[in-house]
């Protein structure tokens, strides 16, 4: 008779047939024994220097592949990823938390073992808040079912999920002749065809409808559907932060992004006139769309997503995104004549005023025009993001950033898992100094894998975001000397850019340095800001 799996081998099995090829992750005895069948199995190891960046890396992984995993000891462990993985939830991206825990036989008599904080289920509970699904693998008859429940769970809500391995129970077979359980989720075709009857109708009284496209036309795999839908029925398309780069930025019906008052007024005023907006899988945060400031009437609005379709004020029960936008797309509506529209701007051809020294907008526009097709750009929260909504990112190049849950130090260690992900892309990391001494010492990471990321640190000596809504010292930051830290870590190459003729120089070799990483440290002044960010304030101002 074949013997079943233990729970352990089917757990990596299962995180092996949905896509994963990594797990991030720092091990501690708890998990040893688990660890010890990972880095035996087909899944590799990626050990990081802290487990907030192995959180980070897996959620940046989960973006491009799909379903991220990390893998920690209990609690010590464990509560790092917390912030992490509430990013992930906070901005759906699917990743499996699996920690090691105290064998359930140790349990008994409650005895106060190392990493425990107050009751065995601690961590379960704070994760509990964190993620669509959590379980603890404790019983062999249900272990692979629970496996089967939460992956799927993640899949579907594209949002983290949480897997407790008591280490007793690694090598516990579960039950022989297991069947996974695959669920495919049906819309209720009277309820879709309802929506769609719906919909039609008002997008063809509308005078002028705009589609907004967000992060979960990137997690779903959507984008070719929203292009075929823009294309076949001109109507224009904006993106929100999180959403951006859903569609090749140079396209004839993009706005742009539309954020609210953070973004360019042009975009904000076309979307917010509209008399029927289309949000495809979009959610209505405050950051994504500008802090508060958009101004999306539901009674104008269809709004789709994983969540809920609802148009006007009727909300549709049972309609699945996909199936809904699949729709959208199959009906037959008239091609619209090309619209007055607002666009991006162009990328001008840069030339370096050589003794200039830098500022933000002049950096933005130099790395504009520095932007290939084989990067990823990946943010971090502070003027690097707000500036970086302005870059024109060509083809449907990647883009990613913590637009919403904005937790600082995203991005070094988000580089890591992305470029894991997919190796043919080259990360840029906009990182401000602030963000970049919380994590970027995962630069260690990146020489240990060989990657080869280009790391542009915005160093504006302080937390310059915050200088602008109210300064005191304690926005003052200890100054690093950043183009060194290559010395330190025996890999990579550092430039100090000052000027103009600093940046175009150091750009011009990091673009040929393909094998190893890049670090630009860039020298501006602690009030400097970018347009994106000026506009806020000005609003912001306008409106105290
Ligand atoms: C983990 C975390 N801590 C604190 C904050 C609050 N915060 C928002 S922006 C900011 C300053 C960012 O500084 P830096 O990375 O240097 O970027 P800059 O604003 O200077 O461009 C801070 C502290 C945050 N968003 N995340
Ligand atoms: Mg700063």
């Amino acid at each position: 008779m074949k013997r079943s799996l233990s729970i352990g081998q089917y757990l990596i099995e299962r995180l092996y047939a949905h896509g994963v090829r990594h797990v991030f992750g720092i091990p501690g005895d708890y998990v040893l024994g688990f660890y010890d069948h990972l880095s035996k199995s087909k899944l590799r190891l990626i050990n990081t220097c802290d487990e907030q960046g192995a959180g980070f890396a897996a959620d940046a992984y989960a973006r491009v592949r799909g379903l991220g995993a990390v893998c920690v000891t209990y609690c010590v462990g464990g509560l790092k990823v917390a912030n992490a993985t509430a990013g992930a939830f906070a901005e759906k991206s699917p990743v499996v938390v699996i920690s090691g825990a105290p064998g359930m036989r140790e349990r008994r008599k409650n005895p106060l073992l190392h990493h425990k904080v107050r009751e065995f289920d601690t961590q379960k509970k704070v994760f509990e808040q964190l993620t669509v699904a959590a379980t603890v693998l404790s019983e062999p008859q249900t272990a692979f079912q629970e496996i089967d429940r939460v992956l799927q769970a993640a899949l579907r809500f594209k949002q983290p999920v949480y897997v407790e391995l008591p280490r007793d129970r690694v090598d516990v077979p579960g039950i022989p002749h297991h069947r996974t359980l695959e669920v495919h989720e049906r819309s209720n075709r009277r309820s879709l065809r309802a929506a769609l009857a719906e919909a039609a109708e008002m997008i063809r009284g509308a005078r002028q409808p705009v589609i907004l496209a967000d992060v979960e036309v990137h997690r779903f795999g959507l984008q070719e559907w929203v292009l075929e839908l823009v294309e076949n029925t001109g109507i224009p398309v904006a993106a929100t932060m999180l959403g951006k780069s859903v569609i090749g930025e140079q396209h004839p019906l993009y706005l742009g992004v539309y954020e609210g008052a953070l973004g360019r007024d042009d975009v904000r005023r076309y979307v917010e006139s509209s008399d029927c907006v289309i949000l495809l899988g979009a959610f209505m945060t405050d950051i994504n769309l500008g802090v508060y400031t958009a101004r999306l009437d539901p009674v104008r609005s269809i709004y789709a997503n994983s969540e809920k379709v609802s148009i006007r004020y009727h909300t549709y029960e049972e309609v699945r995104f996909k199936d809904f936008l699949a729709g959208l797309r199959g009906l037959r509506l008239r091609r619209r004549a090309p619209h007055k529209m607002p666009h991006p701007v162009p990328i001008r051809r840069f030339e370096a005023n050589a003794g200039n020294l830098m500022t933000v907008t002049r950096l933005f526009e130099r790395l504009n025009a520095f932007l290939s097709a084989n990067m990823v750009v990946v943010t971090d929260v502070g003027d690097a993001m707000f500036g970086a909504a302005d870059l024109f990112i060509r083809e449907r190049t990647e883009f990613i950033s913590p637009a919403y849950y904005t937790s600082m130090g995203f991005a070094v260690p988000a580089s890591v898992g992305l470029q894991l992900a997919n190796p043919k892309l080259r990360p840029l990391v906009l990182v401000g100094d602030g963000a970049f001494q919380m994590t970027g010492m995962e630069l260690a990471t990146v020489a240990r894998n060989g990657l080869n990321p280009i790391v542009v640190v915005f160093n504006n000596r302080g937390y310059g975001t915050e200088r602008h809504i109210q300064d005191g010292p304690f926005n003052d930051l200890w100054p690093w000397d950043y183009s060194r830290l290559p010395e330190v870590l025996g890999a990579g190459r550092g430039f100090v850019v000052r000027t103009e003729a600093d940046l175009d120089a150091a750009l011009a070799q990091a673009r040929d340095c393909t094998e190893t990483f890049c670090l630009l440290d860039v020298h501006l002044a602690p009030l400097d800001r970018s347009l994106a960010l000026e506009r806020l304030a000005a609003r912001l101002a306008k409106k105290l």
